[in-house]
């Protein structure tokens, strides 16, 4: 049965494929609030076209992308393209409030871009927190025929090469999430009257499908990472969450009689049927592309008998396996990294090999722990850009963020002091108005055109911020490269003084992507640098939904020098306004 219903998007995914060669390509996205049951559980939640996640929007690079959304939601949305650099397009990165005007109920708005990338990325609602509603989908733009491919540097049979190129032009799409019983509004309205800052979620969902997985406390103690456990220090509660945020969050105020019931604690299982994967060994490769669409969780993710790896909110990997294992079923496992003992689970099964008996060995268990020692875990700073680039060798501008709670357990900001104000969704957006008053108590940087800028993120663990998860920094526009990292407090008023001073902390080859990960623990700092190559507003945030939406973000007011008039440019029916 299961089967059955994976294979109907993956079908459709196929017609648009062969219906999209054009390099002009439309799409019309209906948003409507519905009820429905990922795991099982009825709830109100969004879908996009009837479907969730909604459906994936697959297209070639150097395509002329237009994208209308219909707002048939009882509350503003926005759209944003997660990762797409929107060259020349500032107004179309889906953010209310900073790049468009929230997008009101009964109102439609049109993005346009151009594919000027290739690889995986996604869709998401960009107005308060609507991911946690379901408002996300995948995007994948196939490389021009004239891009190198990377695939001789796997094998140098050209069967194999081909296989594998096929393999990228048609990949299995794997959106990941966390879900909640609550709303998103629900959500923030426990921390604001609670005072927590909450993690814990009822499922872990691949491609929009999972379970209520109900354990015994004792039994999800132990499956925590021993470093967890020597901080959390207390028997988990039935959803294997930390029953005591009290000692970690700082001493603020905290109500724990407002949590809602079954939020923290209070698990009662529920079964759906799970996302069903079907491989074909003929095809010698599959290209399993992961996209991490969770509200609040980082991830491990893991396929039985390969290589596992971290994946943080909002990041993408595409991973290239080789059909060579008997034809059976093999589990796909997703844990929760750190502040929730929880997985979720999907099934890769052989064309052929659906009756087979074999059990596939996990190479993690449901606490996300390795179970054997032969397992290799993924690297995330090894992975340099293909081909190879670098960034200028030294930067213009220098800027140093000290990353902490502010005024509760559960508001954030990036410099200590200023935060997104909790309003940014209903502000006049700053790029019709770079002077918009809204703007006067935001953190935000104002960068020249054509010019580098060095950011270092710097964690600080003195109380009252006490523990900080590791914040996945997300940055629109184009990307950044992380330059580097390390232990300790960034004392240097440069990066060539820290390179100075401290070369071992800098990379050769540093990665270049959209979302960074700070530390997990101790004082700590990251550094990246990027070019400003495409004047307009953009935001550099935290991407976990509670931490955004309570102010962990920067504004980015970037080439302001040369900014578009954007009335003239787009009309479009809210930007005016
Ligand atoms: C998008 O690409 C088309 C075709 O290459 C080009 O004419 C157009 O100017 C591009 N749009 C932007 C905003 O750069
Ligand atoms: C762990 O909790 C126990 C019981 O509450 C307490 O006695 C002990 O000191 C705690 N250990 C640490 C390392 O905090
Ligand atoms: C997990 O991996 C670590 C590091 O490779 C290894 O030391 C440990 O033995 C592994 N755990 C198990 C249960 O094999
Ligand atoms: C990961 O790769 C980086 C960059 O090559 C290297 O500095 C670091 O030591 C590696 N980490 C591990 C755990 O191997
Ligand atoms: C944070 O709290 C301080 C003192 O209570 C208050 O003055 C300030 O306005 C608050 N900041 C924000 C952004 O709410
Ligand atoms: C909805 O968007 C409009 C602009 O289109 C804005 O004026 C209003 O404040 C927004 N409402 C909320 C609740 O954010
Ligand atoms: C880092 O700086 C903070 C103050 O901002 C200080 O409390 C802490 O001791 C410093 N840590 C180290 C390792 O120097
Ligand atoms: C901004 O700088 C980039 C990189 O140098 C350049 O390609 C682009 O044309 C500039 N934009 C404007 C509007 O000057
Ligand atoms: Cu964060």
């Amino acid at each position: 049965m299961a089967r059955t219903t994976w294979l109907a998007p993956i079908v459709a995914a196929i017609d648009l494929i062969a219906s999209v060669q054009a390099a002009h390509v439309h799409y019309t996205l209906d948003l409507t609030w519905k009820r429905g049951s990922p795991n099982g559980v009825e709830r109100e939640m969004i879908f996009v076209n009837d479907q969730f996640p909604g459906p994936s929007l697959i297209m070639d690079e150097g395509d002329e992308v237009s994208i209308e959304i219909n707002n048939h939601l009882p509350f503003n949305t926005s759209v944003h393209f997660h990762g797409i650099e929107q060259k020349n397009t500032p107004w179309s990165d889906g953010v209310s409030g900073l790049s468009q005007w929230g997008v009101l109920p009964g109102a439609s708005y049109t993005y346009n871009w151009n594919a000027t990338q290739y690889g995986t990325y996604w869709y998401h609602s960009h107005d308060r927190s609507r991911i946690m509603d379901g408002l996300y989908g995948a995007i994948y733009i196939r490389p021009s025929p004239d891009r190198d491919s990377p695939f001789s540097m796997i094998s140098d049979d050209p069967d194999d090469i081909e296989a594998m190129e096929n393999a990228r032009d048609n990949p299995y799409l794997v959106t990941l999430s966390d879900w909640d019983h609550l709303t998103s509004d629900a959500y923030m309205q426990a921390e604001r009257e609670s005072g927590y800052d909450i993690f814990c979620s009822d499922s872990i969902l691949v491609n929009g499908k999972g379970s209520v997985i109900c354990k015994d406390p004792e039994e999800l103690t132990n499956l925590q990472p021993p470093q967890i456990r020597a901080v959390v220090n207390a028997t988990l509660t039935d959803k294997g969450c930390d029953p005591n945020l009290l000692v970690l969050q700082g001493d603020w105020a905290h109500h724990p009689e407002k949590l809602p019931g079954g939020l923290n604690s209070g698990c009662v299982p529920s079964e759906a049927p799970p996302s069903v994967f079907e491989v074909d060994s003929n095809a010698q490769w599959a290209s399993f592309n992961f996209i991490s669409a969770a509200a609040l969780k980082a991830l491990w993710v893991s396929i039985d008998e390969h290589p596992i790896m971290p994946l943080y909110n909002g990041q993408r990997y595409s991973v290239m396996v080789k059909l060579d294992q008997d034809p059976a079923s093999y589990q796909m496992r997703v844990a929760g990294n750190g502040n929730q003992v929880i997985s979720g689970f999907a099934t890769i099964t052989y064309k052929g090999g659906e009756n087979s008996q074999h059990e596939s060995v996990p190479y993690i268990d449901y606490g996300g722990i390795n179970t054997t020692s032969s397992v290799i875990v993924l690297n995330d700073t090894s992975l340099p850009p293909y081909p190879e680039i670098q960034p200028a060798t030294y930067a213009d501008e220098f800027h140093l963020l000290t990353l902490g709670r502010i005024n509760s357990s559960w508001e954030w900001t990036l410099d200590g002091t200023t935060f997104l104000p909790a309003n940014l969704a209903s502000m006049e957006p700053a790029l019709i108005n770079p002077k918009s008053p809204g703007l006067d108590s935001s953190l935000k940087i104002e960068t020249k055109n054509n010019t580098w800028v060095d950011i270092v993120f710097q964690l600080v663990i003195p109380p009252p911020t006490l523990l900080q998860p590791p914040h996945p920094i997300h940055k629109h526009s184009n990307k950044a490269f992380l330059i580097g990292s390390s232990q300790g407090n960034f004392t240097w008023n440069s990066i060539d003084d820290a390179v100075r001073a401290s070369p071992q902390s800098f990379f050769d080859t540093p990665v270049y992507r959209d979302t960074f990960t700070t530390s997990p623990a101790g004082a700590a700092w990251i550094a990246i640098r990027y070019h400003v190559e495409n004047p307009g507003a953009f935001l550099l945030h935290c991407h976990m939904e509670t931490h955004l939406a309570s102010g962990m973000g920067v504004v980015l007011l970037d080439g302001v020098d040369v900014w578009p008039d954007v009335h003239s440019v787009k009309g479009g029916s809210h930007m005016g306004q």
